[in-house]
């Protein structure tokens, strides 16, 4: 049985890690919306930067969650059978032990070095304008991908999603593109996992909703 499983930020929010949409608190007074676009980083980097610092230096203060750890125990039953494929820049994924994880919208522990087009680990801040490790110029930028650029690995995706039995939506509003299209390229079965119904739950074939430390465990065991 082959599965994809899209995970949003739904399934980070009981670690601790704020969701988009659902964020009752604004970032240093603004939307976080509107600062992960390419137009935001233009107008003020250095904003931007610290947005990203703020967000990377979180990722030491949280843990994966028990959905987190039932995709890592899918992973060891399906092996190469399961592809997670995320929307979620942190790392909670390959901290619970899943190794098939794929970003389609970047990782907050990598730098995109934009003179030399090569990408970094990073764990540091950004925001002081470190040079890069490789030309040594300062035009290290977050390894994220804003609206209006193009998410990675797509052929992949799609190649993965043509072939599955089962697709699953897990922590996902399913306003953002592509991946709120993801549920019509898939050939198998389709379910959802979300707290609410997602905008496109009726595309699903079922839908449940609840936390996924709840949903996720409870489908994988
Ligand atoms: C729980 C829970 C719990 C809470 N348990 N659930 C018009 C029409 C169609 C498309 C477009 C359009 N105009 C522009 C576009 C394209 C655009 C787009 O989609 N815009 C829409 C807003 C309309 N998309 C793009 O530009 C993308 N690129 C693109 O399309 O390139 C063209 C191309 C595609 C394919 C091949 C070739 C070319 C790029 C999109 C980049 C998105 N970037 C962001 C920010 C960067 C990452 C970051 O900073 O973290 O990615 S935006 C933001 O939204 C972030 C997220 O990954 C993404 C999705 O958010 P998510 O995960 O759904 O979070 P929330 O908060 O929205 O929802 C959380 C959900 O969890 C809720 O439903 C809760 O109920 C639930 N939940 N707690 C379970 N405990």
């Amino acid at each position: 049985m082959r599965v994809v499983v899209l995970t949003g930020a739904g399934i980070s929010a009981e670690s601790g890690l704020s969701t988009f949409r659902d964020s009752d608190g604004l970032w240093e007074g603004h939307d976080p919306m509107q600062v992960a676009t390419p137009e935001a980083y233009a107008d003020d980097p250095g904003l931007v930067q610290r947005f990203y610092d703020d967000r990377r230096a979180a990722l030491s203060r949280v843990e994966p969650n028990a959905a987190h750890h039932a995709l890592a125990r899918l992973e060891e039953a399906l092996g190469d059978d399961l592809l997670v494929v995320t929307q979620n820049v942190d790392d909670l994924h390959e901290r619970a032990g899943s190794r098939r994880v794929h970003h389609i919208h970047g990782r907050l522990r990598s730098a995109w070095c934009t003179t030399c087009d090569v990408r970094h680990e990073w764990d540091a801040p950004l925001a002081d304008g470190p040079p890069c490790p490789g030309c040594g110029v300062s035009t290290l930028r977050p390894d994220i991908v804003w609206f209006g650029e193009v998410p990675y690995g797509m052929a992949l995706v799609e190649q993965a999603l043509w072939h599955c039995d089962l697709f699953v939506s897990v922590g996902t509003s399913g306003v953002v593109y592509p991946a709120a299209a993801f549920v019509h390229w898939a050939r198998g079965a389709t379910l959802e996992l979300n707290l609410e119904p997602s905008a496109g739950a009726t595309d699903f074939a079922e839908s449940r909703q609840g936390p996924a430390t709840r949903l996720v465990p409870g489908w994988v065991d």
